[in-house]
């Protein structure tokens, strides 16, 4: 056979930014690539622009493609999460064989992910829902990748999958996860703490900013430090990048003119949901898509700037001197609070689907290739290591002495910028949940006798076994529950 009869090794439908750099890794690491995309001026595109770039095997149609490749067959999926995904896999389904693979590389939902990979189980076929980070960059030159499904189809795709993940050590950032939807889940839960991570990085910009009185150029330069010391990370680095760029029209740094209103794809949104139904507080990536909501709340923010004025903050270099280490330290130990709330989830998640998520191995692939790679994720991997049934991240040795000597600084950071007006609700909830984990007593008790007073709910007890309810409408005695 020569090569150009030669069947494809893998598959990729979908060729626009993402599918096409990932088609590009796989044939720049020596794969035979099958690419199509349902209108074909992509597929020509790709070939026209990068064919001399590895092998790859145009296919018109999914029939063409699917011909073209080697069985099992293996068919990545890359195209736009939701309705076009379905579309894509009942389109592909009849035309395969028991035994092949489809692989979901886009940003879908964890339980549609659940429920295709029950569907394709039923007609002998495996599905992989991979969660694939890093951008269009990572896509191409090495992204983590966290995919779902059967033990047995990774025995196939682990290896070409990890070869093109991003590499750190030496290993790859890419392991299977755990069956059905569990890639997608962790990837969403990835994208959870990004949500967590950007809002604490934009909390300590403006305080620096607006209560240490330093310019976006300065704060660049704190966010340089910073980066080479334990906060770092590519998202500290890339605020020093941003921080630091100019608007070559107007002459002002770029931050000043950017409109103050964060947009949002969903995933942040989705972790808060299934948190939600998990009982799980992560109150840090929640408080980061409600300050993105709010910043583009424009028609309330005018009328309460209106009604009440901004606060006036009196900036002062002095203040700054002290606030620079002050906001790191806050940063740090709230940035672990966030990281522990998602970990937290994954594991809630591994106990609910049975999924069985090592959760230090979760942390090792986030270590290269996606938004959230930090040198902390080495410490989080350690952790889970030494005790992969850690109560939370927050008590392992490492973490809590971390937490523990910030959390002077990280009261005054958060009193400051409360007294100065300054929003700064991660800090301040990653505090909260800090201080309520280890508190002796909540005052849940008291929601629970409130619970039973209006709705007989019943509570329980610290001193003894059992449910009780106390009858408040009659004489107040306690009766068993
Ligand atoms: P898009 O999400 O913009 O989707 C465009 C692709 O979907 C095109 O190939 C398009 O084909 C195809 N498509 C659509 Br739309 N409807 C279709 C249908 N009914 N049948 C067949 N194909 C259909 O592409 P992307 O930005 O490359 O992202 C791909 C996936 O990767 C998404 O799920 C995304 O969430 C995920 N992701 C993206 C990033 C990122 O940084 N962009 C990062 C991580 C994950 P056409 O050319 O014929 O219109």
């Amino acid at each position: 056979m020569t090569t150009s009869e030669a069947p494809a090794r893998i598959a990729v439908t979908g060729l626009a930014v993402m599918g096409s750099n990932l088609a590009r890794n796989l044939a720049r690491h020596g794969y035979r690539v099958a690419v199509h995309n349902r209108s074909s001026a992509r597929t020509k595109a790709l070939i026209e622009e990068h064919g001399h770039e590895g092998d790859f095997v145009p296919a018109e149609t999914l029939e063409e493609l699917v011909a073209s490749l080697q069985t099992p067959r293996q068919i990545i999926i890359m195209v736009k999460a939701g309705a076009p995904t379905d579309a894509v896999i009942d389109e592909l389904v009849p035309l395969l064989e028991p035994g092949d693979m489809v692989i979901d590389g886009g940003n879908a939902h964890y339980a549609d992910t659940r429920r295709r990979e029950a569907a394709l189980r039923e007609a002998g076929l495996h599905f992989v829902g991979a969660g694939i980070s890093g951008g269009e960059e990572g896509a191409l030159n090495g992204p983590s990748i966290m995919p779902g499904g059967s033990k047995e189809s990774y025995q196939h795709l682990g290896p070409v999958l990890e070869s093109i993940a991003a590499q750190v050590d030496g290993v790859p950032c890419c392991v299977h996860v755990g069956p059905d939807g569990a890639g997608h889940f962790v990837k969403m839960v990835h994208n959870g703490i990004e949500y967590a991570d950007m809002q604490l990085i934009a909390e300590a910009y403006d305080l620096l900013n607006r209560v240490g009185g330093m310019t976006p150029t300065q704060i660049a330069e704190v966010f340089r430090g910073w980066n080479s010391g334990d906060l770092e990370s590519y998202l500290v680095e890339i605020t020093a990048e941003v921080l630091g760029h100019f608007d070559p029209e107007t002459g002002v740094p770029l931050v000043d003119v950017i409109a103050d209103e964060a947009e949002q794809k969903g995933t942040g949104r989705w972790t808060v949901q299934e948190a939600l139904e998990l009982g799980v507080p992560v109150t840090g990536i929640a408080e980061a898509v409600f300050a993105r909501s709010l910043s583009g709340r424009v028609e309330q923010r005018k009328a309460a700037r209106e009604a009440f004025g901004s606060p006036e903050v009196l900036a002062s270099e002095r203040i700054a001197d002290q606030l620079v280490e002050d906001v790191r330290q806050a940063l740090y130990a709230s940035k672990v609070v966030a990281y522990a709330q998602g970990f937290d989830q994954m594991r809630a998640a591994s106990a609910e689907y049975g999924w069985d998520l090592d959760l230090g191995a979760m942390a090792t692939i986030w270590r290269g290739g996606c938004i959230i790679r930090a040198r902390f994720l080495d410490r989080i991997r350690e952790a889970y290591d030494k005790d992969p049934n850690l109560a939370s991240l927050l008590v392992d040795e490492y973490f809590r002495d971390a937490v523990r000597d910030a959390e002077a600084a990280w009261r005054r950071v958060v009193v400051g910028a409360v007294e100065a007006g300054v929003p700064v609700p991660g800090f301040v909830s990653a505090l909260a949940y800090y201080d309520a984990l280890r508190s002796e007593r909540l005052p849940a008790s008291l929601v629970q006798g409130l619970r039973d007073f209006f709705g007989a709910h019943t509570y329980r007890r610290t001193d003894r076994e059992g449910s009780f309810h106390t009858l408040w409408s009659g004489d107040r005695s306690q009766v068993d529950a």
